[in-house]
Parts: C-alpha cells; structure tokens; sequence
C-alpha cells in the first residue's frame, strides 16, 4: 500500500501580497503533491475559518508539531478516509483549530500526490475511464466591490464564451478584455483606470455603465470571432447590504426593489450567469429571483450555499437559485466538495468552479472542473495566478485530444 511518507508546509505570497499557505505531500519519500491555497476579500460568513484564531503562523506552527506526525503512515489514495482525519485532528466543526485554509492546502495535496502515485494526471484520475468535458470559461472584465479602490458597487462583470475548444473560449475572453480596456480609453481619456485584485478593469463609472461597456466589448468579440458569447454578473450582494438595504453609494434599494432592479439587467442585458444576487441570508429571495428569471438564467449561490451540502439542500428544498459556486477552501476539504457537487449534479444545479480573489500559482481547480465534470470555471482573464487556471486547462485539453 502506498503511504504517505513525510509533509511539508511553508509560508508564501499570494496575488494580494497576503501570507497563505502551501503543502507538499510525499508518498513513498519520492511522489510529490503540491497545493496552495487561495483566499477570499468577500468571503461568506458561513464559510470555513481560513486559519485559527491565533494566525496563519500559528497555524503553521501548530500543524507541523500536531498534524503532521499524525498524517505520516496514511493512504494517499483513501481521500475520503485522509479527509476524515483532518476532521477528527481539527475537532471543530468549522475548522477553527486547523484553519481551513491548511486543511484543503494538505487535503489537495495529498490528491496530488495520489495521482503521481498513480502515475496519472489528477483530473483523469478523478474520472477513472470516463471522457473528459472541458467547462466554459467565466472570465471577469470590469470590477469592483471589495476587490478594487472605489469600483463599480456589484463585484464582478464577466464574459462566457462557448467556444468549440478551451482555448478558443480563454482566448475570446482575452479579447473582450482589450476591447474593454479601448472603450474605457476612449470614455475616461483624461483619467486614469488600472486593473483589480482579479485584473478585471477599474474605473470611475457606475453599474448600469459597467454592463453596457462590458456588452459592447462582447459583441463586438462575438461578432469578430463568430462564437457565442454573453455576459455574468456577480453581485456580491452581502458586501453592499445593510440594515435592510441594498447600499449603491447612496441609493438604497429594498429587497422588492432589489429583485426588480436585477431582473431588469438580466432581461436587458440577457445575462447569462447571476452570483448572489441578494445577501447571503435571503434564501427566500432567491427563490422568488429563481422563479422569475431561473428559466433563462443560471442563478448562483456563493455566499449562499459556501461549498456547503447543507446550505445547499436547503437551497434545493426551497427552489434558493439553479446554480452553486464550488470553492474548495470554502468547504477545507477535497471529500466535502466532492459531496456538494455530488448534491448538485443530482438536483440538475449548474456548476461554476471558482478562483478566489486573493491568488496563488496553484492550478488545481482546473484539475478539478474536468475530474468532476463542472461546467463552468470562473477565473480572471488575464495575471499569471489566473492564466495558471486556463493555461493548465490547455494543456489537460491538448492531452485529451492526443
Ligand atoms: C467571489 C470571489 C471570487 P472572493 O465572490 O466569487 O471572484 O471573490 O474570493 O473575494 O470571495
Ligand atoms: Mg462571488
């Protein structure tokens, strides 16, 4: 049986220039699994702690003098059983003692390092036999919310590209970006615009503004390259509700007022994927946005359902969206995300794997929107923590076709 062998974890940079973590595991003292881990700026409040209380170097400290004796002598290729003892040596039910963030930096990795084991690539590991479907890309375009200085207020104005290839969706998206970037030159040509923490573009206009640019430079790219294409939206909304009200730098709209607001964008713009539309608590809400508009459009939860089995049972009980988000550090393990997307797939929920704002070279969710079958992967468009995402799926894409 193989074993691992011996652990590592170490302190690293992230896109952000935050401190996050990253875990090398060994089997048999000559197989490596590497995984860093991501981190969030509009993280849900029911996600996982990222770390203990007592911080990230703590949490390190602590993982190599308690963790780490007691994972040596595991089976790599038992993920379910490994997950389980990162559990029982975390002891609380949100991995507050361990921190999340280690917990699925050691979880992945020790993914990783089944598959060189095996001599194979995670994500066809993952499928076994099975053919492998590439995802669409959901590629950010123009920012804001907590990801940028005095951006747009809803978070996130993406481009979906349903090319015939990977490579030709990543790289449309590449063009709706540059021709962002001249539409944004030619409207704000005496003032500066620069780039968020997911290099999607920033500058001093409004939402309403942000769709119509971001439709325009689609168009225009769907026109050019003859593929089609359509806009996403992810709000945020928890980040800009409060007291009531959603907050758009002064003009506050009620929930009714909310639902309104957002399905007229949707109907306008014919929006073809919707993030968190509502704050992170109104279940009920999306399930009245769901029943309105979930027929033309994918609704998603991220703040929502935060990679949880639970929160998204009760999401499908109450008809909350027809969509989840899948971030595994949401959830800290690889055997907790695989149950939601299990879950999902089975009430015919659409899938967006997904970066985080906060970034590392780390390409594992490529690995895993193809292993598992996840229709969309949402990953910035361009900056090499997010081309790391789309260049790995290249590559996975080449290999299935050779
Ligand atoms: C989101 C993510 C990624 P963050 O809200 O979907 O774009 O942002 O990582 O900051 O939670
Ligand atoms: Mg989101």
């Amino acid at each position: 049986m193989a074993k691992i062998s011996s652990a590592k974890i170490r302190k690293i940079i992230d896109s952000r220039g935050n401190a996050t973590v990253e875990v090398d595991i060994f089997v048999d003292g000559k197989y490596m699994g590497r995984a860093a881990a991501p981190a969030g700026a509009s993280k849900g409040a029911f996600e996982v702690k990222d770390y203990p209380e007592e911080g990230i170097d703590f949490g390190i400290m602590q993982f190599r003098s308690v963790a780490i004796p007691k994972i040596v002598g595991s089976d790599p290729l038992d993920q379910k059983g490994f997950d389980k003892l990162l559990h029982e040596i975390d002891g609380s039910d949100d991995f507050a003692v361990m921190g999340g963030n280690i917990a699925i930096a050691t979880s992945l990795a020790v993914a990783k390092a089944a598959a060189k084991s095996e001599g194979m690539e995670l994500y066809r590991m993952m499928l076994k036999k099975g053919k492998a479907k590439m995802p669409y890309p959901v590629g950010n375009i123009i920012g804001g919310g907590k990801h940028a200085i005095n951006g747009t207020t809803m978070q996130e104005f993406l481009s979906v590209a349903f090319g015939k290839t990977y490579s030709d969706s990543a790289f449309a998206n590449t063009i709706v970006h540059k021709r962002t970037g001249e539409l944004l030159k030619k409207r704000f040509s005496d003032y500066p615009i620069g780039l968020g923490d997911e290099k999607a573009w920033v500058a001093a206009m409004g939402d309403m503004e942000a769709v119509q640019t971001l439709s325009d430079a689609i168009s225009y790219t769907s026109e050019k390259t003859g593929m089609a294409m359509g806009p996403a939206i992810d709000l945020a909304a928890s980040s800009f509700y409060a007291d009531g009200m959603y907050d758009y730098k002064g003009r506050k709209l009620t929930t009714p007022e909310q639902i309104e607001f957002i399905s007229g964008i949707v109907e306008k713009f014919s929006v073809k994927i919707l993030e968190d539309p509502l704050d992170e608590n109104d279940f009920e809400g999306f399930a009245e946005l769901t029943k309105r508009i979930g027929k033309k459009t994918i609704i998603v939860g991220d703040d929502l359902f935060v990679t949880n089995k639970k929160r998204l049972s009760q999401g499908i009980k109450m008809g909350a969206a027809n969509g989840v988000l899948i971030k595994p550090n949401q959830i800290g393990t690889l055997s907790d995300m695989i149950e939601t997307v299990e879950l999902a797939k089975k009430h015919n929920y659409e899938m967006v794997i997904s970066h985080r704002s906060g970034e590392t070279e780390d390409s594992t969710i490529a690995h895993l929107a193809v292993g598992l079958g996840i229709g969309y992967i949402k990953t910035g468009t361009i900056g090499g923590e997010r081309t790391a995402k789309h260049n790995e799926l290249i590559r996975i894409e080449e290999m299935e076709r050779a």
